[in-house]
């Protein structure tokens, strides 16, 4: 089949190709190591998150009848002429005809074929910054084509929504008239790598409209090392907030943190498109940058870059593949299985630094849609019983099938044993009383740990740790 699209006056030919994810992709970059002199594969981003290059690998995962799933992406655009961005993953309006003056969908916008560039108030979503590529080309560059990349999502079709201007730039309202359009289209997830706005009313109220459809928005931390808290609608509690993790699974040194943060991804030297003549690492302030040293390839149409931007579409990507294996699940649904199936890395438990840890694509597309496990600990209290001073563990222990919890204790900040106070506590506590420790346990030291490890039936394990300073 071949349908013409109109846009920029320049005819495209979309061929119709069914992809199918059943091999491990063949991409050169996918299969790559060194190609710019580094230590790591050049897809080492994906890999670390379960897209490895084996029997393992979480495109293994996917169902033979995986379905497509429009993923809107919020940004400055994209090269639709990227060799290795295919119009099988470009989302096409199916209720427009383009170019004839007529909004035939009657969506509020004309000729919309591919999206919308709201900063021109246009239909030519044209990248002419590369962040927007860069960041589609990570959830659906071209799986299997023999070329550059392979993205996330084989089945994911990109909607184009441009509302960052060449320098980054946006307005709330740009941002939330791209979030209505993407609820009202039939986007499932959107991919926000915009940071550093503050939370408007009509932000916030954009987000709980989307949300209220079941439209997962996933959103990037931001990169200046600070308490994500302070930093706009990515601390909003109806989006997921998306950290970069290093080589070594930390906290990469720009992401921000805090308890606002949800799950983390690698954001550090990751690979993607570059789009025509765009070189966005330069210009941004505190970064030293030779013009053009990212740029990956023989004709420098890749492009290697850093920041949580590039961390975000990595969980948009997983969170995708979810979509197209199991359409049926909802938002919250898909929220809480990215959460509750990341990977505990940095401190056990979540953490600030990388809140439930990093995505596991393996875990989630596996996971029970009701799985969840928490263990948290938000105090402890003294108490006076018949067998004497307790100090009383304070907080939550829960799963769908809760197994049981454990509470443990060791000495000083960072405990090289630890003694098990309890491990037979059999029912789940939500905000409660889990267990308590007698007083005499304290002896020898002003400085304790307690750790709570909630058991799931599966035989996962969720902990959180309490410092206790007697002194
Ligand atoms: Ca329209
Ligand atoms: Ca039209
Ligand atoms: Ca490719
Ligand atoms: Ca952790």
């Amino acid at each position: 089949m071949k349908i013409k699209i109109l846009l920029t006056g320049i005819i495209f030919a979309l061929s119709h190709v069914t992809a199918v994810a059943q091999d491990l992709p063949n991409d050169p970059n996918y299969k790559g190591q060194g190609t710019w002199q580094q230590e790591h594969e050049d897809q080492w981003a994906i890999k670390r998150v379960g897209f490895t290059d084996d029997e393992n690998s979480a495109w293994n995962k996917m169902s033979d009848d995986a379905e497509e799933v429009i993923v809107a992406v919020i940004d400055t655009g994209l090269d639709w002429n990227h060799l290795d961005m295919s119009w099988n993953n470009i989302w096409v309006n199916p209720g427009e005809i383009a170019d004839n003056g007529i909004d035939d969908d009657g969506n509020g916008y004309v000729d919309d074929m591919i999206g919308w560039n709201f900063f021109a108030n246009d239909n030519k979503p044209w990248d002419h910054d590369g962040h927007g590529t860069f960041v589609s080309g990570v959830i659906a560059g071209t799986w299997n084509n023999d070329a550059g990349i392979a993205g996330i999502n084989p089945k994911a079709k990109i909607m184009v929504l441009k509302a960052l201007n060449n320098f980054g730039h946006s307005r709330a309202s740009y941002l939330s008239a791209a979030l209505v359009y993407a609820t009202d289209n039939g986007a499932k997830i959107v991919n926000m790598s915009v940071g550093g706005e503050g939370e408007t009313k009509m932000l916030a109220e954009a987000v709980r409209y989307a949300n209220s459809k079941g439209v997962v928005v996933i959103v990037a931390a931001g990169n200046s090392a600070v308490n994500v808290e302070d930093f706009g609608f990515a601390a909003m509690d109806e989006v997921i907030t998306v950290g970069s993790t290093d080589l070594e699974d930390k906290r990469a040194v720009f992401s921000n943190w805090g308890a606002k943060l949800d799950i983390s991804a690698p954001g550090l030297d990751v690979l993607s498109l570059r789009a025509r003549r765009t070189d966005f690492m330069e210009g941004i302030p505190g970064i030293t940058y030779e013009a053009g040293a990212a740029y990956v390839g023989d004709d420098n149409r890749y492009y290697r870059a850093s920041g949580t931007s590039f961390s975000a579409p990595i969980v948009a990507g997983v969170a995708s593949l979810l979509v197209s294996n199991r359409p049926d699940l909802t938002g919250e649904e898909i929220k809480r299985i990215l959460l509750n199936s990341a990977q505990d890395v940095d401190t056990p438990g979540i953490d600030q630094y990388t809140g439930y840890g990093l995505v596991d694509a393996n875990a989630a597309l596996t996971a029970n849609k009701d799985f969840f496990i928490e263990a948290s600990i938000t105090g402890v209290a003294v108490q006076q019983t018949e067998s004497g001073t307790v100090v009383a563990v304070m907080g939550t222990t829960n799963a769908d099938q809760f197994s049981n919890a454990s509470i443990q204790m060791g000495q000083g900040d960072d405990p090289a044993e630890w003694k098990v106070i309890t491990d037979d506590i059999e029912a789940a506590v939500s905000s409660g009383q889990i267990g308590g420790i007698p007083a005499a346990e304290f002896a020898g030291s002003t400085v304790w740990v307690i750790r709570l490890i909630t058991t799931h039936e599966n035989g996962r394990t969720r902990e959180a740790r309490f410092r206790l300073d007697l002194g």
